[in-house]
């Protein structure tokens, strides 16, 4: 197993909701060690960009919306196999198809409003931190 980092997103719907103590502490209680982190209102720029390859799915309007109603939380995690384990931690994309005690089961309302996103790749992951953290804020 191979120390990895992996990038996260408290999203609106969680912060709004003031899960994102909740979320952090429960990160750290799995182990991961936070290597990274700011709050920002997301510009539709940033989140059209940073969900680029979705441009052409049907959600992608309301996801954009969405992502900017309200400020998010981001974050770089580091962990062995975090990428894997950061997703098992978050559940399933819907909420309702989560297993028990994860943070979608936990916190999230819909497949929209999902609480937290994650990198589906170690190669995405670099290029996600990368997109909102400069080298020298990963320490
Ligand atoms: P994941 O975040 O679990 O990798 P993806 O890659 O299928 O899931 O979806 C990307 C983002 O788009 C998710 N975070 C989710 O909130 C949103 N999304 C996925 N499916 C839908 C949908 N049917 N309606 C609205 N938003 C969706």
């Amino acid at each position: 197993m191979a120390l990895e980092r992996t990038f996260f997103i408290v999203k609106p719907d969680a912060v709004e909701k003031k899960k994102a103590g909740a979320i952090l502490a429960r990160i750290e209680q799995e182990g991961f060690n936070v290597v990274a982190l700011k709050r920002l209102h997301l510009s539709r720029k940033q989140a059209e960009g940073f969900y680029a390859v979705h441009r052409e799915r049907p959600f992608f309007g309301e996801l954009v919306e969405f992502m900017t109603r309200s400020p998010v939380v981001v974050g770089a995690i580091e962990k062995d196999n975090a990428v894997a384990e950061w997703r098992k931690l978050m559940g399933a994309t819907d909420p309702a198809k989560a297993d028990p005690n994860t943070i979608r089961k936990l916190f999230g309302a819909n497949v929209g409003e999902n609480a937290t996103h994650g990198s589906d790749s170690l190669e995405n992951a670099k290029i996600e931190i990368a997109y909102f953290f400069p080298a020298n804020e990963l320490v």
